[in-house]
């Protein structure tokens, strides 16, 4: 056997034992479970986008397109799979998006065809990333992800970016058509388009920025209406869910998937981000709204729902947990997909029926330790006619 054949060989035995792995559920608070293993790492990427099969331009069977992390994905169930669009960072710092599919929603999830060609608007972004898929009412599945390109109005100022909601819509998942970008006053990341008209109109959570990083008077997660989805600009502007000082999302907050409708209101997801001395802390969060009037607030479980755990913390970008996508099931099962660290996915589990019960009974954070102790205590009360005095 050549050093070539002896090298593929073990790459693809490895690729398939990756793909392959089993994945079990862990006891955890009773709101979720989370599972053993990552759904997806750079590992999961197929070695034909990664190795030239030539024996005679790649002797060495080397890697030639490395993959850096697979992290913020979309997801749907489409066709009775469990498919994500996940978010592929290349070891050059380029994201683009690519499909993967499981049969169970918990593990042997696959990458399938190539890497997703997006149409580039007349402005070509310098990279792509974080999309929300949404299967609207209007028959179209769209796919809303943020686009950052360079800020040349500093041309000396290397990191001056900016961020866009760019806009495609697809049947088929594979092949997209490319709408014109989101028109805003100010710059705009995690824009997440609601599956349903509102109004006759189609309705986005937004979330306004002053800069690319600091959400400065952005004061949280906005609704916006807008008329024509193939031309799409916010012209008013309300915030839903604001920030709010010593919080979990103190200094950003943004939508994560679109909500899912329950019989008691939409469920939402959401990440949260406060500052720290080791940087910034990204959390999950939940809240719902009104059924008939998706943004106006009806329960807001106090705290985070999830925060990084164990490896989760470990990773490109630490101590960050985010999610831009789930898939409730018609049994009620609920899958969360969320990324570690800005390095690999991971999928949890619940059910409707849960989230609901999460939302609508977690106390709500009331802003001071005063307040949090009382509530304590009044848990403490509660359970004395149980447990006896206390
Ligand atoms: C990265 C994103 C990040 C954003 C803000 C971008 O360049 O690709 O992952 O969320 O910067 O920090
Ligand atoms: C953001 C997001 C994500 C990322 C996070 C942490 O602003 O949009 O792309 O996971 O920062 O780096």
């Amino acid at each position: 056997m050549t050093y070539f054949d002896k090298r593929k060989s073990m790459v693809e035995s490895q690729y398939e034992a990756v793909i392959n792995k089993p994945n079990k559920p862990i006891e955890g608070n009773g709101i979720y479970e989370r599972y053993e293993n990552p759904v997806i790492t750079a590992q999961s990427v197929p070695p034909c986008w990664r190795y030239d099969y030539n024996p005679a331009t790649n002797p060495f069977f080397m890697e030639r397109i490395g993959v850096n992390a697979t992290l913020n994905s979309g997801a749907i169930k489409w066709n009775g799979r469990y498919v994500l669009m996940v978010r592929v960072e290349g070891m050059d710092r380029k994201s683009y998006f690519a499909l993967a599919e499981s049969p169970n929603g918990i593990d042997h999830f696959r990458f399938v065809g190539r890497p997703i060609t997006m149409p580039d608007t007349d402005n070509p972004a310098t990279n792509v990333y974080d999309m929300r898929l949404t299967a609207h009412e209007d028959g179209w599945v769209y796919g809303l992800f943020c686009v950052e390109r360079h800020d040349d109005s500093c041309p000396s100022d290397l990191s001056a970016a900016t961020a866009t909601c760019g806009i495609a819509r697809t049947k088929d998942l594979v092949n997209w058509e490319r709408l014109p970008d989101l028109k805003s006053r100010s710059q705009q990341r995690n824009v997440v388009l609601h599956p349903e008209f509102v109004d006759g109109k189609y309705a986005l959570y937004t979330r306004p920025q002053d800069g690319f990083i600091d959400t400065g008077s952005g004061g949280g997660i906005g609704w916006a209406l807008v008329d024509d989805i193939t031309h799409a600009e916010i012209t008013d502007e309300t915030i839903i869910d604001a920030r709010y000082y010593h919080t979990i999302k103190e200094v950003k907050n943004g939508e994560g998937p679109h909500p899912i409708k329950t019989p008691k209101g939409w469920l939402h997801l959401a990440h949260g981000v406060r500052g720290c001395a080791s940087g910034l802390r990204y959390v999950l969060y939940m809240y719902m709204t009104a059924l008939d009037e998706p943004w106006r607030k009806i329960a807001s479980p106090g705290g985070y729902f999830m925060a990084p755990v164990g490896e989760e913390y470990m990773g490109d970008v630490m101590n960050v947990l985010f999610s831009n996508g789930w898939i409730a099931d018609e049994d009620g099962m609920v899958y969360i997909y969320y990324a570690s660290s800005d390095t690999r996915m991971h999928v949890a589990t619940s059910t409707i029926d849960r989230l609901v019960d999460y939302c609508l009974n977690t106390p709500e954070d009331k802003l001071t330790t005063t307040e949090s102790v009382r509530t304590i205590n009044r848990l403490i009360d509660a359970n004395e006619r149980f447990l006896g005095s206390l």
